[in-house]
């Protein structure tokens, strides 16, 4: 008998997880794929979800820590590209030499690398100087106007991937993808983290639908969160990060 590879076994896959945070992801393709595994966080306690984090994994403590066969992995977008490529038999990527495969490629990178460093960089800096993020002062907000300052904000994310779901009805171009699974994650929470009024963005909202509405989703997030989730993703039992601001202070979709 030869020695079985990977694909032939069952990998042990244990997501430490925070209720409402990126390791949903992993969860959420597990249930896709129809992967085993172990989710482990304490129900109602973020501080301490993330102290099981810190202990097991202290170089880089972060959600999600992925553990597979017993070796240690961050960043949720490389944690997919590992599941799909070993254990999902092709299913969730486009095929490579199809266009949707560039399509699906950016978008898996665009939602860490692009999307959520420009939200973060908004919400850090309001957080900073202890404004709401609309009061930030002009320099200060990524998507300013001005010379020194000038890069794509928050509301140029949003107005980019609405653009482009006007005509693609999935990330990864026609079908279902992992690129998906990534962009989900913060837009709920761009509307609580700096003001997107994310339903003014129609291909946006119609696509969401799409993909919230899938059995894996809904068993990955009944799992990941328990308690339930509030409009902006989070666990619906525990105190927001940051107050939401009022409906007409939210910054809409240019073509609304
Ligand atoms: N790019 C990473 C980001 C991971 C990340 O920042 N996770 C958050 C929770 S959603 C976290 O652990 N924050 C605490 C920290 O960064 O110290 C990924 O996609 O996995």
């Amino acid at each position: 008998m030869g020695e079985s590879s990977v694909e032939e076994v069952s990998p042990k896959i244990v997501i430490y997880h925070i209720e409402g945070r990126r390791s949903s992801r992993v969860a959420w393709l597990c249930e896709e794929l129809e992967l085993p595994y172990e989710l482990v966080f304490k129900r109602g306690d973020i501080m301490g979800s993330m102290a099981t984090i810190r202990e097991v994994y202290p170089d880089m403590p972060m959600a999600p820590v992925v553990s597979i066969d017993g070796t240690f992995m961050v960043e949720s977008g490389a944690i997919l590209e590992v599941l799909t490529a070993r254990y999902g038999n092709g299913a969730l990527v486009p095929p490579v030499n199809s266009i949707d495969f560039l399509y699906h490629a950016q978008w898996m990178h665009f939602a860490e690398g692009t999307a959520m460093a420009r939200l973060g960089m908004d919400f850090f800096t309001a957080m900073n100087k202890g404004v709401a993020v609309d009061e930030l002062p002009v320099g200060y907000r990524s998507g300013d106007d001005i010379a020194a300052f000038a890069m794509v904000g928050s509301v140029g994310v949003f107005d980019f991937a609405d653009r482009y779901l006007e005509d693609h009805a999935f990330f990864g171009g026609a079908e279902f993808t992992t690129a998906d699974i990534m962009m989900q994650w913060f837009v709920p929470l761009a509307r609580l983290m700096v003001a997107i009024d994310v339903d003014s963005y129609s291909h946006i909202r119609r696509w969401r639908k799409v993909v919230e509405s899938r059995p894996a989703f809904k068993r990955a997030t009944q799992a990941c969160t328990p308690s339930g989730v509030n409009e902006f993703g989070m666990p619906a039992d525990q105190p927001l990060i940051v107050q939401p601001l009022p409906d007409e202070r939210l910054r809409k979709s240019r073509s609304s």
